[in-house]
């Protein structure tokens, strides 16, 4: 008997695309995309098309029972253990460790492995009430973006609804690159957006896909990102495109950077950027005639003053009055509580009794190699020794004896290999969640389609169960998966039970467009936008945004920028195969003219190397890239890879300006000829 369950992809992706299970007899036969959902129209990508029927499903590389660690840290070698025993020796070590005084050095990183709102979330409930520490996820992803827009708008988590596209004249994508991070978005709203007549400008280093589609592809040098914006803002001004009622009513410290303002000319811009002073002004006239869309991509702030960047980018939202009307605003990412849902309720903050520590990604390595700052790891969620700064760090600290190491995961990892205890989690297709798209204000059912492989259970499931192994009491910690779901199901008010969502796989909660910041007061201290920021100030910051921006690498170097793979999910797919041959080798993409500078030759071998470590690569040579600019996509598996590296061996512990976020594309290297393989 066939039967087909609709069920939600939970990747950390834009299109949250619906799926539909084929199943025969009970028995997932093939994954494929829901032909009844908006997004995916019957597709998934082509890396989840590929993983979810291969390694996904493989019973053969999922964990499918606890182990304990037999061999040494990092050599991988492990026996399986019963849940009881593996609970009791965690339980054991923890209490020990929370008797001592020492509860805040436990650490724990978290995050793409499922966003799922229970499956992503509710495990904090547990770190929460034993007082960890916890890697803040956003840090090494778009933590400096939220910091800035947070300041500025008083909220990040409130975008623009991508429907309200059909009255937009621009459509403005700055360093984001859909054609990999939302391919789904990129046919179904840009191109179709570009076909309707919005015009579609893209300002990124590379001619990514949706670059080279574009009406106008501004390809900056990295990092001069706030030149290119103040020159915008100067035609803006030249042109009479502020909206100055806008202005007088709703930003406060317009003034306060007029002289960054005057002082770019599109001409001066020019220069820095190394985009055409026309194309600059171009693209500031569709801008600021409006109404325009701007999409912030994540890409964009992931560099050492990409808080900054962002503080500028929104002023260009501002002083052109681009917001709270129809077809305006800003998408960085549409959160939970705009659908209602408040994240406390499955988190719970206040299970813990002092408020809940946290450290960046970027100071993981250190963190890690101290023992008087770490006594315990948990990664769940999460692969650190592929996706964290300072990998040959990081994995060198995960060899320390004394750091007791349990992770969460579907696969043995490169950060598993140094776990003491590895717990076998279930996959999406075997679990109950909700899932909401941070593109769009959807709600999806995940639905489960499937029993866990061997004994793997749900995130939740483990840290009920470690929770009752511990003792610990607070009722919080054993709420069911589904009392939490129809809680949040009620906070959207959605009229209907999960079953009901669960048959419709997708739902709209708003009926009609909604209009970013429609009532035009802002949740900031002033109730304006505030260009000029006393909170920024009490954090150390400038008042205003500054003319700040990167000069071209120094001697010969090359900056690598290390974006969203097309066949990966960061680290996640890596061990499929399949995956594995559309990848092809570890490669850097080199603009021909430093392939000839350097004597390099597509497929010639070539090592980047810099103060933080060294990694060989073939070399692919392209004018997808730019002089002086590189390009290795993030994700590859270290212990796939010759060479045991990734990309993140090259990343330094250097910090964002705000948010002490990643600043993955901000790295330099140094580049020579490499003889044989790898
Ligand atoms: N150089 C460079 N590095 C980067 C980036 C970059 O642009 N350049 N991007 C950064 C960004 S944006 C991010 S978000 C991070 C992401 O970094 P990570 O959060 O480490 O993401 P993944 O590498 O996909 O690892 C997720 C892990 O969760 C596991 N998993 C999947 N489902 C489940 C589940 O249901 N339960 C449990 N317990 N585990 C599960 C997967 O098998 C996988 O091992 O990487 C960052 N690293
Ligand atoms: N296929 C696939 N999809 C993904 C992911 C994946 O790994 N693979 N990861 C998911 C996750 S966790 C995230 S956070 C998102 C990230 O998706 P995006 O927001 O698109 O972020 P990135 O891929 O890091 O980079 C986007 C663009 O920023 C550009 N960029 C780099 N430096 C600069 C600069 O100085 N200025 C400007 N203007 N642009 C710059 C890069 O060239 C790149 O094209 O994608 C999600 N979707
Ligand atoms: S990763 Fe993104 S594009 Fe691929 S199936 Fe999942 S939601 Fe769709
Ligand atoms: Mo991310």
């Amino acid at each position: 008997m066939q039967d087909i369950i609709k069920t939600t992809c939970p990747r950390d992706c834009y299109d949250a695309c619906g799926i539909a299970v084929v199943r025969k007899d009970g028995q997932i036969a093939k994954i494929l995309g829901d032909p009844d959902h908006a997004v995916a129209q019957g597709r998934l990508c082509g890396k989840c098309a590929i993983a979810y029927n291969g390694v996904w499903r493989d019973v053969k590389a999922r964990l499918g029972q606890p182990l304990r660690r037999v061999g040494t840290k990092g050599e991988g070698r492990f026996a399986p253990i019963p849940w009881d025993d593996a609970l009791a020796q965690i339980a054991t070590r923890l209490q020990d460790m929370i008797a001592r005084g020492d509860a805040h050095k436990i650490i724990h990183t978290h995050y793409t492995g499922t966003v799922g709102l229970v499956g992503g979330w509710y495990p904090i409930r547990f770190f929460n009430r034993i007082g960890a520490t916890e890697v803040d996820p956003d840090t090494v992803c778009n933590k400096a973006g939220h910091v800035a827009l947070e300041l500025m708008f008083g909220d990040s988590l409130h975008a623009f609804d991508p429907r309200t596209v059909t009255q937009s004249k621009t459509l403005l994508i700055w360093g984001a690159n859909p054609s990999h991070a939302a391919p789904h978005q990129d046919r179904n709203f840009v191109q179709r957006a570009k076909a309707a007549g919005t015009k579609v400008i893209v300002v990124d280093p590379i001619s990514h896909g949706t670059a080279k589609a574009a009406d106008i592809h501004l390809k900056l040098a990295p990092g001069t990102d706030t030149a290119l914006a103040f020159a915008i803002l100067h035609v803006l001004e030249r042109e009479n495109l502020f909206d100055r009622q806008f202005i007088a009513d709703h930003v406060l410290g317009a003034e306060a950077i007029a002289g960054s303002i005057a002082e770019m000319t599109p001409e001066r811009a020019a220069g820095i950027c190394g985009v055409a002073a026309a194309m600059i002004e171009e693209a500031a006239i569709a801008y600021g005639a409006g109404p325009s869309l701007l999409w912030l991509g994540q890409g964009v702030q992931r560099q050492r003053y990409g808080g900054n960047v962002f503080r500028v980018l929104a002023a260009l939202v501002a002083l052109s009055g681009n917001i709270s009307k129809p077809g305006a605003g800003f998408l960085y990412m549409n959160g939970p509580g705009g659908r209602g849902i408040d994240m406390s309720s499955v988190t719970c903050p206040d299970l813990a009794s002092d408020p809940p520590a946290a450290i960046s990604h970027v100071d993981l390595a250190a963190t890690l190699a101290d023992a008087n700052i770490a006594k315990a790891l948990f990664n769940w969620n999460n692969n650190p020794a592929a996706s964290s700064p300072q990998q040959r760090q990081v994995r060198a600290a995960l060899t320390r004896e004394d750091l007791f190491h349990v992770a969460v995961d579907l696969f043995h990892t490169d950060t598993t290999a140094y776990a003491d205890i590895v717990l076998p989690a279930a996959s999406f297709l075997e679990c109950d969640d909700l899932i909401l798209s941070y593109f769009d204000l959807t709600m999806s059912a995940q639905v489960k389609a499937a029993s866990p492989i061997g004994v793997a259970l749900p995130n939740s499931e483990i840290f009920r169960r470690l929770s009752a192994v511990m003792g610990l009491t607070a009722p919080e910690l054993f709420e069911s998966d589904d009392d939490i779901i129809a809680k949040l199901l009620k906070q959207t008010g959605y009229a209907g039970t999960f079953a009901d969502l669960a048959k419709r796989g997708t739902v709209t909660l708003f009926s009609e467009p909604r209009i970013q910041f429609e009532s035009r007061r802002f949740p900031t201290p002033s109730g304006k936008i505030e260009l000029m920021s006393d909170r920024a100030v009490e954090q150390g910051l400038p008042a205003v945004p500054q003319l700040i921006f990167d000069e071209p690498p120094k001697a010969g170097r090359i900056r690598i920028l290390s974006p969203a793979s097309m066949w990966q999910m960061n680290s996640s797919y890596g061990n499929d195969a399949m995956i594995q041959k559309r990848l092809g080798k570890p490669s850097v993409i080199l603009h021909p003219v430093d392939a000839a500078r350097i004597g390099l030759a597509e497929g010639d071998m070539a090592t980047l190397r810099n103060e933080t470590g060294y990694l060989t690569l073939a070399v692919t040579i392209s004018e997808t890239a730019q002089p002086n600019v590189g390009i290795v996509y993030k994700g590859r598996w270290p212990n796939a890879t010759l060479g045991d590296a990734n990309v993140n061996v090259l990343v330094p512990n250097c910090k964002s300006d705000i948010g002490a976020s990643t600043t993955v594309h901000s790295v330099e290297v140094d580049i020579l000829p490499a003889r044989g393989a790898p």
